[in-house]
């Protein structure tokens, strides 16, 4: 039995030793990213047992990708090597024009991962697991991908396995018109639905989200079918969720951005271990801060995401607002 699994496209992301525009950087890290594939690394390291479905190519950095997906012990017996394709790439800005904030360029048209199809997805796998997850990135990359990841809903809603869902609208890879249809289908049938203000305007079809309360917008986004909503408010405003109508909030501990990119993913992380685990919603909410304030420590998306004793070594530390003394 698997505890969860997802459908996406892993990519290589090339991110810069120093800040500023990317034409004066000359030195970039290579890590392992992509949505979906940071979702599944963080859970396996905290102990659950997770598959990915996926495509790469038979490159050196496809390579890359799936020996550094196996060695975080997910499944990948469903990530299919083609030829004649690549995976994708991306660049992160950071830190230029907005202080703390980290900008994408990506590299990924006609990627191994954009011929994902419904062919791809095996319903077998799928009943196999307690949970699945998807983003809204996966069905903007084609309309193989799109249709892919409508099987997997499917099959999953049919299964009465769990969906959870992270909006994860990405305007450089479709249209607002276009991400509103498809995102606001999956927002419909998901069980848990992750997302901020700014996506929740394309599922409400309201422009005026922003004169709402955050209580409201919650309410809002329930009534559209999920049991329970988490809302990203960013690193001043925390989390704020419901479940089954109860309501609960954390707000982040206050630590040094270095980038920014992949914090909503570890939100998914840290909030779905608690939920499998039968964690009441405000220690969910407590494990998903943890993970989102680790994660932007760092370059790259996942490196920072912890394994149980750092969970716990955190919890800890919170219990006296950080005063450690780790001597
Ligand atoms: O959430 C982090 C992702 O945005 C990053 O890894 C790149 O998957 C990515 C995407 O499609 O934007």
């Amino acid at each position: 039995l698997l505890d969860v699994v997802s459908v996406g496209e892993p990519l290589v992301q090339m991110n810069p030793i120093e800040e500023g525009p990317l034409r004066h950087v000359p030195l970039f890290e290579k890590h392992a990213a992509g949505s979906e594939s940071n979702v599944v690394i963080g859970l396996s390291r905290l102990g659950f047992k997770t598959a990915y479905v996926s495509k790469v190519g038979k490159d050196e950095l496809s390579k890359f990708l799936i020996t550094t997906l196996r060695g975080e012990g997910v499944d990948v017996s469903h990530v299919e090597e083609v030829r004649d394709r690549n995976c994708g790439v991306f660049f992160v800005q950071r830190g230029y024009p907005v202080p703390g904030k980290s900008d994408v360029i990506y590299f990924r048209k006609d990627s191994a991962a954009s011929t994902l199809g419904p062919d791809d997805i095996d319903p077998n796998l799928i009943k196999q697991s307690k949970m699945v997850h998807v983003s809204g990135i996966t069905p903007a990359l084609s309309q193989s991908c799109k249709d892919a990841v409508s099987k997997f809903l499917d099959v999953a809603t049919r299964s009465r396995i769990p969906i959870s869902f992270d909006t994860n609208y990405r305007s450089k890879l479709w249209s607002e018109d276009d991400a509103r249809r498809v995102l606001s289908k999956m927002a419909a049938k998901a069980d848990i639905l992750f997302t901020d203000p700014s996506d929740a305007r394309l599922l409400l079809l309201q422009e005026n989200v922003e004169a709402m309360t955050p209580e409201k917008l919650l309410d809002e986004l329930a009534g559209r079918g999920p049991k329970t909503v988490v809302l990203k408010l960013g690193p001043d405003e925390g989390l704020f969720a419901v479940s089954g109508g109860r309501k609960a909030r954390t707000v982040s501990p206050s630590v040094p951005v270095v980038d920014s990119i992949g914090a909503g993913d570890a939100v998914v992380v840290g909030f779905l271990s608690g939920l499998l685990r039968n964690e009441p919603l405000e220690k969910c909410l407590d494990l998903a801060a943890c993970c989102s304030a680790l994660v932007v420590m760092r370059r790259g998306d996942f490196e920072n995401l912890p394994d149980q004793e750092y969970f716990e070594k955190w919890l800890r530390a919170k219990k006296s607002d950080f005063r450690v003394d780790y001597r």
